[in-house]
């Protein structure tokens, strides 16, 4: 096997051997390959020619499952990958493909990091447009740019110029893709409004519900209503708080655990199941695997996984069986706090857009800080606990992903009445805050980068990189990236983005500080 798309990938350089770092074994990661050359394959066989609506089901799905911590399950990622190859009509759909490797990491450094970075993001961009479909949103400009993006990295003629425009692209159409599911998300279930949600779980049964799909919540939430169970929220389901639609339900309770690498120690002796909607699955140890729960992309072998009707009795029955605690049972963050709070999306900070920037205008805001992105199990994570905690008073920390967990508990006060630290919600939710970031500088008469806003961001797998992407389309400079810089990134492209864009690994919290305070 062959694998450097995540952060953690052994050495920084790449998993290869029996198992990557992740738990993904080496007939997995074969499975995934074949997977992924079949979409290219599709894709170069179609040629420009507008994909069938079956044909945009597969690739979203198809890109999805091969995400890190998604799908560990042979069986599955084969019987997709037959379905793909059943659209070539002289395909024998018996073939396994099991055998094929992904004809990419055989190209020279530059132009494999390059087709990885498109490839990659757009696995990424696929989980959103995978969200949004599900909501009954779609656009075919979206649907149509996977196909081509995989054109472009199955292209053997493919040059480093060829290439770059097309990373711009995936990030240009990402942004697309965020706006896309933004607007799915809030027309389905609400505008997001500032929630506190406790970290308390209540006596009597309970699911945790882990992963992004608000729709399987929704299911849920419906599903388990008036039954005497109650809702908790794990990883980056937490923003769901503060949706109405949601939040409306009163066995929505609260949030359990911090992010998605502690949960080998968080599940292993709760009384209640936990259903995982997407990544980050971590192989369930079988302490805890016969009440773990899958359903949509996500998928590991030997726990259930709920089909496409989203019938979740045997998650309600487990919970009924296992029966909660039996008396409250107060937990805390990582910093101790017994509270966090969720739903700072663009609507509600455009709506004190004015105080904002009147109060950064008389001095009383100096700096803003998004510090995003994804949490993950390396000790250097700490930087950025130790990073917000320098944030000065002055200063405003946005937030969003599962990052946040290393400080959400934290209680930093406000600024011109205003919390010091803002979640603005799931990585998706990036949206909210670039759109946050142009709609000030349009106020302002000024570029993103005129602002007092400085960019400092955790990444672990493949969202992360399409983000990362629509920042760097933004023309958005300056980025700090931690906690080390992604193994395909090659030296001629790193110095590239470092040239073109000043992105820079992050350092120690004070200097990365001192720095930033400096460029505004
Ligand atoms: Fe965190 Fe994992 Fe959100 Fe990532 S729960 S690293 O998938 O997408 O952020
Ligand atoms: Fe390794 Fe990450 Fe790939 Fe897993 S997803 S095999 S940890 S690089």
């Amino acid at each position: 096997m062959f694998c450097f798309q995540c952060e953690q990938t052994a050495g920084c350089k790449g998993c290869t051997g029996e198992n990557g770092v992740c738990g993904k074994s080496f007939m997995v990661a074969n499975t995934q390959d074949s997977l992924t050359q079949a979409l290219i394959d599709l894709s170069l066989s179609l040629n420009g020619k507008e994909p069938n609506d079956n044909q945009r089901r597969l690739m979203l799905e198809g890109l999805f499952t091969t995400i890190t911590n998604v799908n560990f399950d042979c069986e599955k990622i084969t019987a997709l990958t037959k379905e793909i190859n059943s659209q070539f009509p002289n395909t024998n759909s018996e073939d396994t493909y099991s055998d094929h490797s992904l004809q990419l990491w055989a190209e020279t450094e530059d132009i494999r990091s390059l087709k990885s970075l498109i490839l990659f993001g757009l696995r990424g961009m696929a989980a959103y447009a995978y969200h949004a479909a599900m909501l009954g949103y779609q656009d075919d400009k979206i649907s149509d740019f996977f196909f081509e993006g995989l054109r472009a990295v199955g292209n053997p003629e493919a040059n480093m110029n060829g290439l770059l425009p097309i990373v711009m692209e995936v990030g240009k159409v990402n942004l697309r893709c965020m706006e896309l599911l933004d607007k799915a998300n809030t027309e389905t279930y609400g505008t997001p409004i500032p929630s506190t949600v406790s970290l308390t779980v209540n006596k009597g049964p309970f699911i945790v519900i882990t992963g992004h799909d608000l729709k399987d919540l929704k299911l849920l939430l419906e599903q388990t209503e008036g039954k005497g169970i109650n809702i908790y929220t794990h990883g980056e389901m937490l923003p769901a708080h503060a949706y109405p639609e949601l939040k409306k339900y009163g066995h929505l309770k609260g949030n359990f655990g911090t992010a998605w690498q502690n949960q080998k120690k968080e599940f292993s002796d709760i009384p209640a199941p936990i259903l995982f909607t997407t990544n980050c699955l971590m192989p369930p140890k079988h302490s805890y695997s016969d009440r773990v729960f899958t359903t949509g992309a996500v998928s590991f072998p030997e726990t259930i996984h709920i089909d496409e009707d989203k019938d979740f009795t045997p998650v309600i029955q487990k919970a009924l069986e296992l029966g909660g605690y039996e008396k409250d049972v107060e937990f805390a963050g990582i910093n101790g706090g017994k509270e966090v709070t969720t739903g700072f999306g663009h609507a509600t900070v455009l709506s004190i857009a004015d105080k904002v920037i009147n109060a950064i205008k008389d001095g009383q805001i100096k700096h803003i800080f998004l510090v995003a992105g994804c949490d993950g199990a390396k000790p250097e994570r700490s930087y950025y606990t130790n990073f917000v905690k320098l944030t000065p008073s002055d200063s405003i920390a946005l937030t969003l992903a599962c990052g946040k967990y290393r400080f959400n508990d934290l209680d930093l006060g406000t600024v011109a009445g205003i919390p010091r630290i803002l979640d603005m919600g799931q990585c998706n939710d990036a949206y909210s805050a670039i759109h946050v970031a142009v709609k000030l500088a349009e106020t302002l008469n000024c570029s993103v980068n005129d602002l007092p806003i400085s960019f400092v961001i955790s990444w672990y797998e493949q969202k992360a990189v399409s983000i990362l992407l629509t920042l760097l389309y933004l023309g958005i400079k300056n980025i700090r990236l931690g906690p080390s810089i992604p193994a395909f990134m090659s030296p001629n492209v790193l110095t590239y983005l470092v040239e073109n864009f000043g992105i820079a690994p992050i350092t120690v919290p004070e200097d990365d500080m001192k720095d930033l305070l400096k460029q505004a």
